[in-house]
Parts: structure tokens; sequence; C-alpha cells
């Protein structure tokens, strides 16, 4: 039952409990004493980590950056057990956080926001829900992740496939049996990269379909580094945290500030071996400075994987297929792997080219390309998600005039900040695009816009102010400046989920902000300074 009149049932609707939602509601109700009510789909809390469970499944933030800050409690009884954290540890770790903190009380799990409408009437966002939920709330703040609604391509006779299929995103909580079988995993992002080489170790046969040979970095995976984690993380946690705020990745890494066509061959053959040999995301994030916006020191790089690759993989046939040189190192969302390539060289393991010889349909028993007819027992769609967009559109969320998002961002989205969008006042978004998000270590981030937003709603309290709203100006000069400093990228020279062009017809825009998390947060903090230029304070 909706209020009828202008007095809401809750300060805050929350959509969704991972980090985010789970962040943003015990901020907001522990430190600003507002009422909150979170709504999650899962049965459990955890986002992203609740759904994601594919073999393999984990992290490429090292565990000891990813995690929340705002209680040294927390950070310094949690102890991590992996140097990457693992699906289920994860999942163990948001668990712990919702039971430490008493969160449960206020989510209502197994329940889908559908739509939300503000109600200019009344000010309020009125919220439905698929358990008939029907309520209203002064803010509306969206925890809904950047890559969560899945993408099972629409391919002709899925429908007829008569052995088991799986999309790595919403993976089943039972246990999934390799063991014996025929399996096909098409997709060879980070889904597929993580999960290849477990399923390869228990399937009878593994036929990967790559539509894009990938650049990957060894993860080094390793249980975690005790010493480390004692010694230099834990009393330094402080710090530790502050360097990865002001970072342009969301980790306290230092990039190497030289170019890398100003150092010599050797230099730069020195500083690849050692980042391969270290390994994880740390060789992207502090390599040459010029690898993300210079073709020719790019391809410095690139030419170094492909390298690698062949030195790793035995079949001189495989190894053509897998070399990545249709786009930049880094254009797509970095990878790093344990055994991927290696994997490759294993007898029960075949690689299919599906840019040579395209999947036609899907059989009852299993799947034909242009070339061959292939049989399963198994497929697994790696294929990713509609990401930054597709959990926003597939709410009906209306703002005034009844406007809906879907319309207003028919040509991709457009937001002021990634906080909010012209028309639809007090809604918030956490890591909305035209936000760092995706670009970066996302509890850093989303720890960034829980702080923003309650610093705001806590202004707003203040200040008796009733509605927030990204002026339609701001907005339109902010979406240019997230092009801007996009277009000279090497981000533009892919077809990457970034830009939305995984998924036929969508805009292509790039999404994310690649000004980085320190100058972004600059910018933020500069904003709320001014009086929170650019939004409307009515
Ligand atoms: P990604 O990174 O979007 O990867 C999806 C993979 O599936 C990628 O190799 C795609 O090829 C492939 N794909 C997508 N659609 C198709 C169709 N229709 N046919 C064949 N192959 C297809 O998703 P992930 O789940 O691996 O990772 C998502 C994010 O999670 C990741 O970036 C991290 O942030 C964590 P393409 O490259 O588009 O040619």
């Amino acid at each position: 039952m909706a209020s009828s009149d202008n007095h809401p049932d809750f300060d805050a609707v929350v959509v969704g409990a991972g980090f985010a939602g789970l962040g943003m509601l015990r901020r907001l109700r522990e430190e600003h004493g507002m009422s909150v009510q979170v709504y999650e789909t899962g049965a459990g809390v955890g986002g992203t980590w609740y759904w994601n469970r594919y073999p393999g499944a984990r992290c490429d933030s090292e565990s000891y950056i990813y995690c929340f800050s705002f209680s040294q409690e927390l950070l310094q009884d949690w102890n991590w057990s992996g140097k990457y954290p693992e699906q289920p540890e994860i999942l163990s770790y948001l668990n712990h956080v919702a039971d430490r903190f008493d969160l449960r009380r206020n989510i209502q799990f197994n329940t889908r926001v559908t739509s939300a409408r503000f109600r200019e009437d009344i000010n309020l966002w009125e919220v439905q829900t698929d358990q008939n939920n029907r309520v209203t709330s002064q803010f509306l703040i969206t925890g809904i992740g950047c890559i969560s609604s899945g993408n099972v391509p629409s391919i002709k006779g899925l429908d007829s496939f008569e052995g088991e299929w799986y999309h790595t995103g919403r993976w089943p909580h039972e246990k999934v049996e390799f063991s014996g079988k025929r399996v096909a995993v098409i997709g060879t992002g980070s889904s597929g990269i993580q999960s290849i080489p477990v399923i390869a170790r228990q399937a009878e046969h593994l036929t990967v379909f790559q539509r894009t040979p990938q650049y990957t970095i060894p993860a080094r995976h390793d249980t975690v580094d005790r010493k480390f984690l004692e010694d230099v993380v834990k009393p330094n946690y402080d710090e530790i945290f502050e360097q990865a705020r002001w970072s342009t990745g969301g980790f306290p890494v230092n990039r190497d500030e030289r170019s890398a066509l100003q150092v010599t061959a050797a230099e730069r053959l020195e500083a690849y071996e050692a980042g391969w040999a270290e390994g994880g995301i740390r060789f992207l994030s502090t390599s040459f400075k010029d690898i993300g916006t210079d073709r020719r020191a790019n391809d410095t790089m690139a030419e170094f994987i492909r390298k690698k690759i062949r030195e790793i993989v035995a079949d001189p046939e495989t190894t053509e297929k897998l070399m990545p040189t249709d786009h930049p190192f880094g254009s797509k969302r970095p990878l790093i792997d344990t055994d991927y390539f290696a994997t490759y060289n294993q007898e029960n393991v075949e690689l299919v080219d599906i840019r040579h010889s395209p999947i036609q349909e899907i059989t009852p028993d299993g799947i034909r390309t242009e070339d061959q007819q292939f049989q399963f027992d198994m497929i697994v769609f790696a294929t990713g998600f509609d990401a930054m967009t597709g959990t926003y559109l597939r709410m009906d969320i209306r703002g005034r005039n009844d406007l809906s998002l879907q319309d207003k961002w028919s040509e991709g989205p457009k937001t002021y900040l990634g906080l909010q969008t012209a028309e639809f006042p007090n809604l918030f978004m956490i890591t909305g695009p035209g936000s760092p998000s995706v670009l970066s270590n996302m509890p850093v981030s989303i720890e960034q816009h829980i702080d923003w937003i309650a610093g705001l709603l806590q202004y707003v309290r203040e200040h008796d102010i009733k509605s927030v709203e990204a002026h339609v100006d701001a907005e339109a000069a902010w979406v240019s400046h997230v092009n801007e400093v996009a277009e000279p990228t090497m981000y533009m020279l892919a077809d990457s989920w970034y830009l939305g062009a995984n998924i036929p017809g969508k805009p292509r825009v790039f999404m994310p902000y690649v000004g980085g998390v320190g100058t972004y947060r600059e910018k933020c903090n500069e904003i709320a300074d001014n009086g929170y230029e650019g939004f409307i304070l009515a």
C-alpha cells in the first residue's frame, strides 16, 4: 500500500543488496538515522557475487583491497585466505557484513523492483515490486551493479537443445557435474577465461567457441601472503585506502610515469617480464603511462603478450586462432587468468574460431557452425552482460511527466557524474554510467558514491530541501566530458561492452568515466563544496 499523502513509507528505498546496497543501507540507517528499505532479487546478499557462482569465479582485485573501508574493526578482523578473493569467500564476507551490522532486517529478499515512478503530486517515489509491495520513499537509490543483466545471445534453436545449458552470471546453486560430459563454452571474456581451465580439468571434452581473441595476463593466484597482510597491510590500512581513493584505478599502486617509447627495448622488455612474472592487474595499472593512449606504445605491450601466447601454446593452428590482433591491449576489459593459454595444450580441449565459422544454430544435440556439427551434453554461455544500463532499463523507472528512463536513455545513458539523471528527482545511482565504476576497483568507487550521496542527503535534511535533481545543462556538459576524455584512448578502438558493442542494437556510447578515480573524486568534492553545483535543490 502506498501512502496517500506526502509522508513516505521510507526515507529511502535502495535497490540491490550487493556491496553498494549493503553499504548504503548501513550508512543511512546508522549514521543518518534514516528509514531504509532494501529490495533484493536474490535469496541472499551479495549481488554479483550471489549470482556469479561459475567454476573459477573470483575477483581480479587483490583481496586486501576488495572490501569496505568504513570500519577499522572490520578491516582488522576479517582474514582473506586467497591472494584474489574467490566467489565463495566474497559471498562469506558480504554475509558477515550483513550479520555484523544487522542489515538483514531492512532487506526484503526474493523481491524484484519492477517499476518506480516519481509522483510529482507528492514529491515521492512510488516503488512497485513483483511481490506486490507498493511503497513510497523520498529517495530512490540504485545499487544494482554494472554487470548484472546476463546476455544469452538469441541463437536459433536454443529451445530445442536437449542437454543442460547455463549462463555464467546465473549459475545454479547446486553443483554442476562436468565429468564424463562433452561441454561447450561460448565466450572468452573474464568469465570464460576463469571457467575454461577449471571445466577443462573435469570435462571429458571441452570445445571453446571464441569470437574475439584476448590478451590475458597470469594472475599468479595463490593463498594470501600472511606476512604482507599482517606486517604491511593491516597496520597501514588507512593510508592504503587513501592512496587507492586518489589513484587512477582505485588500487594503491603507482603507475610508471615513463613512456614505453622513451625507454630502450631492453628496459621495456625488462619491465614487461617483471610485470608478467608478478602477474595480475598491476601489469596494466603500473605499466608505462602511454599504453592506454598511444597506439605505438600499446603495440609494444600487445606484441609482448602475443609472444608469450606463442611460447605457451603448442599447436600452431590453435596459437593463430588465439592471437589478439584486432584491438589494442586494454581496450576491452583487461583479463587475468590461471593457466588459460596452457589449457589449450590439453588433449581434451578444442578451440573454434567463430569469426571464421559462425554459429548457425543450436541443435537438439549440439551446435552447428558454418563448417561443422558438434555434439554436446552441456553448453555454458560465458557471453557477458547488458552492462551498465541493462538492469536500469529492465525496470520501468519514470521521472517527471511520466518520462521513462528507456526514452531518456534511448541514445545512450545521460547522467550527471553517473550519480543522477535530469528529470528524475531524488533518484541516485551508485556507480551509474558516467562514473569510473567498472574501470576501477569497485568497492573504492562504491564507497565514494555512498559517502557523497549520504553527504548530500544530510545537506538536504539540514536545509529543508525537498528534491535534488541534476540540471540538464550540467548533465549535458558531463556527458560531453565523459566522451571527450574517452575519445583519445585505446578504449574507442575495440568492440567492447564498455561501448555497448556486445548487445545488438545498443547505442554505441562509451559508458564509464576514464578520467580516473582520483580526478573524479576531486570533481565530486568540488561540486559539493560549491553548494552542489549543477544540481537543482528545491
Ligand atoms: P564479457 O567480458 O562481456 O565476455 C563475453 C564473451 O562472450 C566475449 O568473449 C564475447 O565476445 C562473447 N560473446 C558475446 N556475445 C556473443 C555471441 N553472440 N556469440 C559468441 N560470442 C559472444 O563477459 P564476462 O562475463 O566474461 O565478463 C563480464 C565482466 O565481469 C568482466 O569484464 C569483469 O568486469 C567481470 P566479444 O569479445 O564480444 O567478441
